[in-house]
């Protein structure tokens, strides 16, 4: 068998080689997404959470259009440097002249530069516009909250709900109850946070939004109003503290609680009212459960639970089991 004849063998399994990896590729391509279960909206996504509000969705709208231009642009770069890296490498035979130099080609140099600013300006006007939807305020909200958060818990005021005793309607959590944060559906909700101590930080999931709670908001120049437009569907969703703020910061629940208009008008009328077993203000959680509405009337929090505040116990909290 000649030289030329074995090179050419040679070329031709190189050849059928990079064939089968281009068809395992395009195998693994199709079969990963279909046998992982993962859905078109799941995987446009891009891992983040389900939002609730219209603001959430604006926000993941930027963020799967961000991450698809991002994969572009990671396609064309991969492509590049695997075709470089496949077809221009040093073989078998070649001397060490250096390839063709395009170094100081001013019209590259020049589309090199544009392209990347072209993208980045149009990500920001993106960003920025989306941006200013979530943090717009509401010039007549629907229902108003006010946020108090303090070491190491939440209290939610309806300062439009008076009370029989006067005052506003109020729930606030403590080492027993975590603090139920009831809101209605389809109306929008204008928000005021305020801290009592340190930073804390109002951070809801499905929101897809948390919010710095500063105390003295106005002499710490902090925007410490915001909106949702409406929640989108009944639910109960827990809510968190996101600014390390001491020792129990990690156990700064809450649960947020949203109800049909009917229902939540049902509740903030109960709420006003006194309690005839207790003779006292009906709480969130008994007014929840006055109406009788099933898992989402449930009068405690379900999607999280209260810390054991016990530091000798030394083991970690427990659920609290149902009619506790
Ligand atoms: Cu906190």
């Amino acid at each position: 068998m000649g030289r030329a004849q074995r090179g050419g063998d040679h070329r031709g399994s190189v050849r059928v080689g990079r064939g089968r990896v281009a068809k395992l590729a395009a195998l693994a391509a199709l079969v990963i997404p279909l046998t992982t279960g993962c859905s078109v909206d799941e995987v446009i996504r891009f891992g983040w959470p389900v939002g609730v509000t219209p603001q959430a969705e604006a926000m993941r709208q930027l963020w799967t259009w961000s991450a698809i231009a991002a994969l572009v642009v990671g396609a064309i770069t991969w492509g590049a440097m695997f075709w470089a890296i496949a077809f221009h490498r040093k073989r078998k035979g070649d001397d060490d002249t250096p390839p063709r130099q395009t170094q100081y080609n001013l019209p590259i140099e020049i589309v090199f530069t544009v392209i990347p600013t072209i993208i980045v300006a149009v990500l920001f006007g993106f960003t920025v516009n989306v941006q200013n939807y979530v943090t717009a305020h509401l010039p007549n909200p629907d229902v108003r909250v006010n946020i108090t958060a303090f070491q190491w818990n939440w209290r939610f005021d309806y300062p439009d709900a008076r009370a029989a005793n006067g005052q506003p309607i109020t729930t606030q959590g403590t080492s027993e109850t975590i603090p139920l944060l009831v809101l209605p559906t389809d109306r929008s909700i204008q928000f005021t946070q305020h801290s009592t101590d340190v930073i804390h930080s109002f951070f809801v999931p499905e929101f897809l939004f948390k919010r710095d709670v500063f105390p003295y908001p106005q002499q710490n120049d902090q925007d410490n109003v915001w909106r949702i437009d409406r929640i989108d569907r009944e639910g109960a969703f827990v809510g968190r503290c996101a600014e390390l703020c001491g020792a129990y910061h990690a156990m700064m629940n809450f649960e947020v609680r949203a109800l049909s208009p009917a229902l939540y008008d049902r509740w903030v009328t109960l709420r006003e009212q006194v309690n005839p077993t207790t003779g006292a203000l009906y709480t969130a959680g008994e007014a929840l459960g006055a109406l009788n509405c099933g898992q989402l009337c449930t009068p405690q929090a379900y999607t999280t639970y209260p810390f054991n505040t016990d530091r000798t116990k030394r083991s970690a909290s427990e659920p609290v089991t149902a009619g506790s």
